[in-house]
């Protein structure tokens, strides 16, 4: 097969490329080692950047986005049952818009399947080939049939376990990495959300957090140790645990019933440089990582596609290959202030093993000075909503 984009991964990152890539008259191939309904099964973000919201409009699915998505003015901070209410579209004339990934993927799979794209899965063996020649090819297998598919880009949209980064030889790439001391154990629950806006919870038995995807479906997390196993959670300790790291008001409140999702994810920074190697870019979780303290990582893999859709449409349209010889340079320049942004709420909300006293005291005193200051405010919601592309 031949095409002008090969895109590896299925996500959102490699869907909302090629759709938009269609919308200019540009042709992609998306391999997706995994079936529609496994992909469509994860349950990840939650919180959109304008940005984001931006290109699902540009590309055209922005339909159910408009119409179920939240529109949130603000956030909540908690520092035990003290109230630091951060008003994003007063500070910086911007909201966010809460909207589930797994809907974005959703809406994205429906758009590629209504414009005939061309999505193959359960692709195994994905191997990138001649990435440095004018002329690169993918070669994989499907159900043990070899295949093999000739483009002139390969975006690779394959997370962080994915094949692409490993493309680049090791004498090429840097890789930057912080693990954190702890995860987040999150649960789906079909009950009302304690608040209307998100509460990022910060409590001297560790860091919680309110979230939602609609009405009557409360996303919610705890902090835990890396060594906790989903299994020793029960619904009962996920509860109490719960009620006891946000406001007392909040707790009160709180509407508590069954999970219908439960799992652990851990948290660790990591960005690799370059993301562009000969005619191969990484995109998204393939590139990098952040801890969704700051509601960053599907926000990141959109200014990606952003600059590399520009790029290629530059390129194929008006033969100006500017934007895609300066893309790695322009998302890593977002990507790390992204970086730094979650890296900072994280250490501000979270309680670190055997974190000295002093650092509690720093941990306090950044939370009063939020709490007391405006333009502190706004240095928080200006990141939060969104750097600018
Ligand atoms: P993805 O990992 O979503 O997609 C990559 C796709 O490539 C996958 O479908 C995979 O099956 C496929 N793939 C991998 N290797 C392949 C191969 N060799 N061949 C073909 N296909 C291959 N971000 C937030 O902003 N807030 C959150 O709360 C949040 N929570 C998260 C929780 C977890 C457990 C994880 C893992 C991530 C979370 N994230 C969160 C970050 C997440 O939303 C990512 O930023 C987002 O999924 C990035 O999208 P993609 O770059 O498309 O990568
Ligand atoms: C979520 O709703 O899953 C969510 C929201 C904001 C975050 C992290 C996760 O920072």
């Amino acid at each position: 097969m031949k095409t002008q984009v090969a895109i590896i991964g299925g996500g959102p990152s490699g869907l909302l490329l090629s759709q938009l890539l269609d919308k200019a008259g540009i042709s992609s191939i998306v391999l997706e080692r995994k079936t529609k309904e496994y992909v469509l099964g994860r349950i990840r973000a939650g919180v959109l950047e304008q940005g984001f919201v931006g290109l699902m409009r540009k590309a055209g699915v922005s339909g159910r986005m408009d119409a179920e998505g939240y529109t949130h003015d603000g956030t909540v901070i908690s520092n035990g049952d003290e109230i630091i209410q951060i008003n994003f579209s007063e500070l910086t004339g911007t909201p966010v818009v809460v909207y589930g990934q797994t809907e974005v993927t959703r809406d994205l799979y429906e758009a590629r399947e209504k414009a005939g794209g061309q999505i193959e899965f359960e692709v195994e063996d994905v191997v990138i080939n001649d990435a440095k020649s004018d002329s690169p090819y993918l070669t994989y297998t499907v159900h043990g049939e070899e295949r093999r598919i000739d483009c002139d880009f390969v975006a690779g949209c394959d997370g962080f376990h994915g094949v692409s980064r490993q493309t680049i030889p090791e004498d090429v790439r840097t890789e930057y990495e912080k693990v954190y001391p702890f995860g987040w154990l999150g649960i789906l629950s079909e009950t009302p959300p304690v608040h209307d806006e998100l509460i990022y919870c910060n409590s001297p038995r560790g860091f919680a957090l309110c979230s939602m995807r609609n009405a009557n479906l409360s996303r919610y997390y705890v902090q835990v140790p890396l060594t906790d196993k989903v299994e020793e959670w029960s619904d009962e300790r996920f509860w109490d645990e719960f009620k006891s790291r946000i406001p007392a008001e909040m707790a009160e409140k709180l509407v508590t019933g069954p999970s219908i999702e439960k799992s652990i994810a851990p948290l660790r920074s990591f960005v690799t440089e370059p993301m562009r190697w000969g005619n191969l870019f990484l995109c998204g979780d393939a590139a990098h990582i952040v801890p969704p303290t700051g509601a960053k990582g599907l926000n990141t893999a959109a200014s990606d596609i952003h600059y590399l859709y520009e790029g290629l449409k530059a390129h194929y349209l008006d033969g100006d290959s500017e934007g895609l010889d300066t893309y790695s340079e322009k998302a890593l320049l977002r990507i790390w202030k992204a970086e730094r942004f979650s890296w900072w709420m994280t250490n501000l909300l979270h309680q670190f093993p055997d974190q000295p006293a002093f650092d509690v005291k720093m941990q306090q005193a950044e939370l009063n000075f939020l709490r007391d200051n405006t333009e502190a405010q706004k240095v928080l919601a200006q990141n939060y909503v969104g750097l600018p592309y």
